[in-house]
């Protein structure tokens, strides 16, 4: 066991915005100067008696909140967590549940309490989790019992064990060990919902303060950890459901991994509550399950990631789309959805399609509810927001002109000026005069819409899920066989792109792909960032000024594809 440090307030890593900002974004309402919990209660107060909260999945389902007991339940949580594990205002927390309950839950509570939810996915592993852990000083993690087969109960201790700060495994599940706290008993509701109440409607936190910490999508060796204020994260949530069409009659339906952006405030569990509508988790996007939640709960409205829509079009095209009558719209975002795609989801699925263009760092742009069908299947939308800066810049960053594509920029109302505890990472993503460098390259049409035509950030993008080339190449350097080592996207139909390793070897050394994976399995490393293909070579190409040519070993890979498609080392 290791002792424990008390971790050094938030405020000290995150990079404010310039205060005659702070003045414009509240004069014009954007900002509101109060918590997302007391956001939450004004709309849960005029409608308390509606239910607001409904699990679909089999191991935590059969649960129905309506919006009075799930905010009496967050209350009763937040006391719990200061007043019985001695958690304290902006405390962090690593959270990693999969869709169910008690994540709505435990993620009100900390709003309330003004603990800090590190957003972690339930895919991570060691690796990730004790990185995420050890950078935001978390004084607990709150994880499921076992899932897919996998302990992570287990995990969590281990981690507990080798942290400095981490105090607290908070389990849901069946089987709490000895040691770990149960948080389906914690999210019991209060004994006094009043008392609950009015202990942290008197003890809100500042608005300006940390919210939520989301991951960044992921270009350097570790994830950065992306702070989003009450304010800015607030009106994230209020202003897509606005752009969304979200009402009390909303639906929605989260199947993507909730810890996500877009599932989560794009404008996802936190907008519809804001809106006054109804939350439907499922801890899964597969198609049968998915159909039969939506049939079921009368869902309206849900997101997805591109494959994930490919496998609901191809489900619906097998066994009909009467189970998804209730659907209005289908939000899909997270990477470019082909045009073709596009075109298919009002005819197979009976359902407005709305493409979402967003990042955990800030900006959304989404495509309107009434925009024409060639502007909702060839484009990823505009900025949502009035508030919103957007530039697109030559290599040199000089603006270009429209219908001509180049480096996204932005800035804005609720896009954070730098990263976490980053200030050499926010010195290359930010500019000194804090426009955020997305990596996407992007062309604006004439009607404002953008078109995403491809990234120069050194990222993969398997179904969604981002991964950094150079977190691969970490591992993979790890290898005393391997000498030099690139990570590429290599193109797939199902998942948009794939992880492959181009690897140059020491003399007479020998590497499978399989050798190569057990690598990442051996660092504790997420499995979705474990290579797909291995190809080895004799040398890799470089550019001018020395660096790998990445763009060179795409265009190489693209022809061995088309030779050898089926091989994979
Ligand atoms: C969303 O957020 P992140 O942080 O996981 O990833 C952001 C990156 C973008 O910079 C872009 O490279 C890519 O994901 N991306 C898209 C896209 N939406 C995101 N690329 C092409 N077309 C799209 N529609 O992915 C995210 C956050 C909030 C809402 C939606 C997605």
């Amino acid at each position: 066991m290791v002792e424990h440090t008390t971790a050094t307030p938030i405020a000290e890593g995150t990079v404010p915005w310039p205060e005659e900002l702070v003045r414009e974004y509240t004069e014009r309402g954007w900002w509101r100067g109060r918590s997302l919990g007391a956001d939450l209660y004004e709309v849960a107060d005029r409608r308390p008696d509606e239910v607001a909260l409904v699990d679909g999945s089999p191991d935590t389902g059969g649960v129905r909140f309506t919006s009075a007991e799930l905010m009496a339940r967050a209350d009763a949580l937040a006391c719990r967590l200061v007043d019985d594990l001695g958690l304290r205002r902006e405390d962090r927390v690593v959270v990693q549940l999969p869709n169910c309950w008690q994540f709505v839950v435990l993620t009100l509570a900390c709003l309330r309490a003004g603990i800090v939810p590190v957003m972690a996915l339930p895919a991570h592993r060691q690796a990730e989790l004790a990185y995420l852990a050890e950078h935001s000083e978390a004084a607990a993690l709150a994880v499921p019992g076992t899932l897919r087969g996998f302990d992570h109960q287990e995990m969590a201790a281990g981690l507990v064990s080798d942290s400095a700060t981490l105090r607290h495994v908070l389990v849901v599940g069946d089987d709490v060990a000895p040691g770990s706290t149960d948080l389906t008993a914690l999210c019991a509701p209060p004994d006094d919902a009043a008392a609950a109440r009015a202990r942290w409607d008197a003890d809100e936190p500042d608005s300006r303060s940390v919210a939520v910490f989301l991951l960044s999508g992921g270009t350097t060796g570790l994830p950065k950890l992306i702070a989003r204020t009450h304010d800015d994260y607030s009106y994230n949530a209020r202003q897509s459901a606005a752009v969304c069409g979200f009402d009390p009659a909303t639906v929605y339906l989260v199947s993507l991994p909730a810890s996500h952006n877009f599932p989560l405030a794009c404008p996802g569990i936190l907008g519809a509550l804001l809106a006054g509508g109804r939350v439907v988790t499922l801890d899964s996007p597969e198609p049968a399950r998915a159909f039969a939640t939506i049939a079921a709960e009368g869902v309206t409205v849900t997101a997805a990631v591109p494959a994930v829509a490919q496998r609901w079009l191809a489900h619906a095209t097998e066994a009909g789309a009467g189970q998804v009558a209730t659907l209005e719209v289908l939000q899909v975002g997270g990477a470019r959805l082909a045009d073709e795609v596009a075109r298919r989801v009002r005819p197979v699925l009976g359902a407005t399609l709305q493409q979402v263009f967003g990042m955990a760092e800030g900006l959304l742009n989404y495509t309107r509810l009434d925009d024409p069908e060639d502007v909702v299947c060839t484009t990823q939308g505009r900025p949502m927001s009035e508030g919103d800066e957007v530039r697109i810049v030559d290599p040199d960053d000089r603006d270009l002109p429209d219908d001509v594509a180049g480096a996204l920029l932005t800035r804005g109302p609720y896009t954070p000026r730098g990263y976490y505890r980053a200030p050499e990472q926010n010195a290359r993503a930010f500019t000194p005069d804090g426009w955020y460098r997305s990596g996407d390259v992007v062309r604006r049409r004439p009607d404002g819409n953008l078109v995403v035509e491809g990234r120069d950030k050194d990222m993969i993008n398997r179904g969604g899920e981002k991964i950094s080339a150079e977190e691969v190449e970490n591992v993979v350097y790890r290898l005393p066989q391997v000498a030099q080592v690139a990570a590429v996207a290599m193109p797939d139909p199902d998942l948009g792109e794939r992880v492959c390793v181009y690897a140059v070897l020491e003399p007479g050394a020998a590497l499978t792909l399989e050798e190569a994976r057990q690598a990442f399995a051996d660092a504790g490393v997420a499995r979705y960032k474990w290579p797909d293909r291995l190809e080895l070579v004799g040398e890799l190409a470089t550019t001018k000024v020395g660096k790998i040519d990445k763009k060179a070993l795409r265009e190489d890979l693209r022809v061995r594809l088309a030779a050898h498609p089926e091989e994979d080392d």
